[in-house]
């Protein structure tokens, strides 16, 4: 099934390349596995592509028909700090109802602030809902 964010791609809210790992699926631990990807804050989901699209900042959605290669629904998401689970910099958990969780991180401060806030105000916006 298409993710619901592709149905409105006119409620992004934020997107840009961050480090990612997951580090549980439904409750189990996974392995870290760090690498770069594409990430849309949009709707209620946040979405990972493997790639930026071809003409960034322009388009803020992924290469055109281009697959996501997972998302999450962040309603009654957990957002926190990361840097007791990681040893590098500039990290965020979330952890999501099914006990999907992982670490976003950017070697930029103000990158990961800005991804803090957009998230915190997604997350309680749903939960308002
Ligand atoms: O939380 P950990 O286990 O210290 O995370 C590190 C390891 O996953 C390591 O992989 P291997 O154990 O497969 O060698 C990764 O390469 C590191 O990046 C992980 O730590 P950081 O601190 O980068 O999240």
């Amino acid at each position: 099934p298409l993710p619901q964010v592709l149905d409105d791609p006119h409620e992004v809210e934020r997107s840009g390349m961050l480090n990612m790992t997951k580090i549980a699926q439904g409750g189990r631990k996974l392995r870290k596995n760090w690498g770069p990807s594409w990430v849309v804050l949009a709707g209620n989901s946040l979405v990972f592509y493997r790639e930026p699209p071809p003409t960034v900042p322009c388009t803020v959605w992924g290469p055109a028909g281009s697959r996501p290669e997972s998302s999450v629904d962040l309603r009654g998401a957990a957002l926190a700090h990361g840097r007791q689970l990681s040893s590098r910099r500039n990290v965020l958990h979330i952890r999501t109802v099914p006990g999907h969780e992982f670490l976003l991180q950017s070697d930029h401060e103000a990158e990961l602030r800005a991804w803090h806030c957009a998230l915190r105000a997604v997350i309680e916006r749903l939960d308002r809902e």
